[in-house]
């Protein structure tokens, strides 16, 4: 079988186009390919291609002995298959005129009528095994070798073949289709992010002007308050220090009465156990003992028993408890006084009363800011200091808090959407509309998945915690060379895009873990393959319509089950 790594469809497709001109060529010397024809044109002589100063007689063209450094005088046999392939076969890179110790030629070419053209490896000309998925003509063991016969199957395989591409063309194409859909998502996934960018930025030009409106008001409520003349513990004016007073007063007590009542109601509890006891021993002692001192006991509980008392008053006890009760009716409503600024009396007396009300807020206000100026001068003593703050100015405070956390909310939701804006989706930005998104595959003891753009998880099956593989840092690309297995289910060769994660758990003795899942295109999110490269370095091969088309490769087609 061939020494080259490339699968057949690889080494077919370069002669896809190069098929329709071979039939206007001229005949060509076994195994020359439609492209080299022009080096073979000469019917006496030959030209070794890379070393131009070699000519041979056209007698040593196919002789099965290798003349040329190249090769290029046995296109047809293997006799110069020791001589290290063009890799891959492509007709571009041979150097004419330059000496060196490279085939000139890519291969055995097999005409392949009915299905692609093909390049075999010099080695497999007359091995004496078909090689038909590369040389479905049989051309190739031209010889014999060992009575080896190879019918030509171009017919058969070229019309498998035709099927499969149709499915591969229908593959790319619903590949491609999911692609744009992908990036029409993504890209209303950014406009999201862009208008509510906008949105905050407007909402936050008026929660700043809110705010500074609250501030505004906070300062001019809180210096019209150090401007008030009357301030003590109460709230409000003189009546409310007085209101403030008597409800402590009125507080303590309805506190010391209730306590009294309680000892007052032990007390009657022990007398009536005092009586009983007394009761009984009444009648029970024995009068017939001659016992002066239980003879007087007696005689003096008789004479207490005897004493007229009044019953208890339960009118004046139920009126107690109304009394006591703090939602009681008769109970004072303090906040009423406690909002007062002055009493009537103190308004008679004061000068600007008399005052039309324009001039009497004038010079309020004058006078309240004289007093505010003196204050803050040191000369007058500031009355706040030990009172506490004001509803008015609380709830300034509180309407500023709340709106300067609002305005904090917006602003650290701005920068999150900014930095979103300018992190790297990938082309197109089209892994946006697949952040989030979990693929999972089973290899070996563990299930193992991949939130895109998250993170990667290995899941124990047989039970336990799972373990983080590591969380996204960044997309990269790297160049890769595989062979693209049977189904297409792999990476090929060219470059393809890395997803980087990072800094998962850490491994005992070893690194955090980390993934790279590098992607290929295919139909569908899948995970193909899943290696530990490394003690917790593991790699990842999915296939995803993320990447279809974004890159001229190899691999710019999604795969299909191919049994070529
Ligand atoms: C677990 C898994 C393995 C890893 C070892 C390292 O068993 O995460 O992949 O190699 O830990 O101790």
């Amino acid at each position: 079988m061939g020494t080259q790594r490339l699968s057949p469809i690889a080494l077919l497709l370069p002669l896809l186009f190069a098929s329709a001109n071979a039939a206007s060529d001229p005949p060509r010397p076994r195994g020359v390919g439609p492209e080299f024809a022009k080096f073979y044109k000469d019917a006496a002589s030959f030209t070794c291609i890379s070393n131009p100063s070699i000519k041979l007689d056209i007698a040593r063209l196919n002789d099965d002995y290798c003349d040329c450094p190249d090769g290029s005088d046995e296109p047809g046999t293997s006799a110069c298959s020791y001589i290290s392939p063009l890799s891959p076969p492509q007709p571009s890179r041979v150097k004419i005129g330059q000496f060196n110790e490279t085939l000139a030629l890519p291969g055995f070419y097999c005409k392949n009528k009915g299905h692609i053209p093909s390049y075999v490896p010099f080695t497999n000309v007359n091995d004496g095994v078909c090689d038909y998925e590369l040389c479905c003509d049989g051309s190739e063991e031209w010889e014999g070798v060992g009575g080896v016969k190879c019918e030509d199957r171009c017919a058969k395989i070229g019309k498998e073949w035709k099927k499969q591409d149709e499915a591969r063309q229908k593959s790319l194409s619903a590949a491609n289709r999911r692609r744009k859909e992908l990036v029409t998502e993504a890209e209303r996934l950014r406009k999201e992010v862009e208008d509510r960018i906008s949105t905050l930025q407007t909402q936050m030009q008026g929660q700043e002007m809110k705010v500074a409106a609250l501030e505004k008001n906070l300062a001019e409520i809180e210096r019209a308050e150090k401007g008030k003349v009357v301030r003590a513990a109460g709230k409000g004016g003189k009546l409310g220090v007085l209101s403030g007073l008597a409800k402590e007063r009125i507080q303590e007590l309805t506190e010391n009465m209730s306590r009294v009542r309680g000892e007052r109601d032990t007390a009657r509890s022990r007398i009536e156990e005092l009586e009983g006891i007394l009761r009984r021993f009444k009648e029970e002692y024995n009068p017939n003992f001659n016992d002066e001192g239980v003879k007087r006991a007696v005689k003096a509980w008789e004479d207490y028993a005897a004493q007229e008392r009044p019953a208890p008053d339960d009118a004046r006890d139920r009126d107690l408890d109304e009394l006591l009760k703090p939602d009681s009716e008769s109970a004072i409503n303090w906040e009423e006084f406690e909002g007062e600024e002055e009493s009537d009396v103190d308004v008679l007396y004061q000068f600007e009363a008399y005052l039309p009300t324009p001039l009497r807020t004038w010079l309020d206000a004058k006078l309240r800011d004289l007093r505010v100026l003196l204050i803050e001068n040191g000369i007058l003593a500031d009355p706040h200091t030990d009172t506490p703050e004001s509803k008015a100015v609380t709830d300034a405070r509180s309407q500023l808090s709340t709106a300067t956390q609002e305005l904090n909310n917006d602003r650290s939701e701005l920068t999150k959407h900014q930095d979103d804006l300018s992190k790297d989706y990938g082309p197109d930005g089209v892994f946006r509309a697949l952040k989030g998104q979990c693929v999972e595959k089973d290899s070996g003891e563990y299930t193992y998945e991949h939130c895109i753009l998250e993170r990667t998880t290995q899941k124990p099956k047989k039970g336990g915690g799972n373990t983080g593989m590591g969380n996204f840092v960044r997309i990269e690309k790297i160049s890769v060379d595989d062979d693209l297995p049977v189904d297409g289910k792999g990476l090929g060769s060219g470059e393809r895009y890395v997803l980087k994660y990072e800094n998962g758990q850490h491994c005992w003795n070893g690194p955090s873990r980390s993934t790279q899942v590098i992607l290929a295109c295919a139909e569908k999110d899948e995970i193909w393959k899943i290696v530990e490269e490394e003690k917790c370095v593991y790699r990842m091969e999915m296939g995803t319509p993320a990447v279809c088309g974004i890159k001229e490769g190899e691999h710019a087609a999604p795969p299909v089950h191919n049994e070529l």
